[in-house]
């Protein structure tokens, strides 16, 4: 009987995990029709995976290091970003290629980020 219910406990713990990387998907989840009144309760359940419960904004300068056209990615060498909690560092950003039009390797620009789950998301950038 114990043998049975370790298997068990392990069988639901692997559709968990499994249901976790379904997140499209899932419509038998009774958290989806979320009512108004409650605030993003599928963000609370994943609470422990995420850096920020709900998108955020943030704003940053820095400058351009690589543009992948293709990918719709920035490389962005920023500054402290103290919105996001971040420090000085290169990193990739996703951004709508429409945006890096007139935008090159070596600019200097300030942009806005949308912030969720820690990825951060370029939604305007701008040469000062
Ligand atoms: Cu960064």
């Amino acid at each position: 009987m114990k043998t049975l219910s370790l298997t068990l406990a392990a069988l639901l713990a692997t559709t968990s995990l499994a249901a976790c990387g379904r997140k499209a998907e899932a419509p038998a989840t009774p958290a989806a029709p979320a009512p108004a009144a409650t605030p993003a309760p599928a963000s609370n359940a994943m609470a422990g995976m995420d850096m920020a419960p709900a998108d955020k904004m943030a704003k940053g300068v820095g400058v351009v290091k690589a543009i992948d056209m293709a990918a719709g990615t920035i490389t962005l060498d920023h500054e402290a970003i103290p919105q996001a909690g971040w420090p000085a560092m290169t990193m990739g950003f996703k951004i709508a290629p429409a945006l890096l039009d007139g935008v090159a390797i070596g600019d200097h620009v300030a942009f806005d980020l949308k912030l969720h789950d820690g990825a951060g998301e370029v939604t305007a950038i701008s040469k000062p």
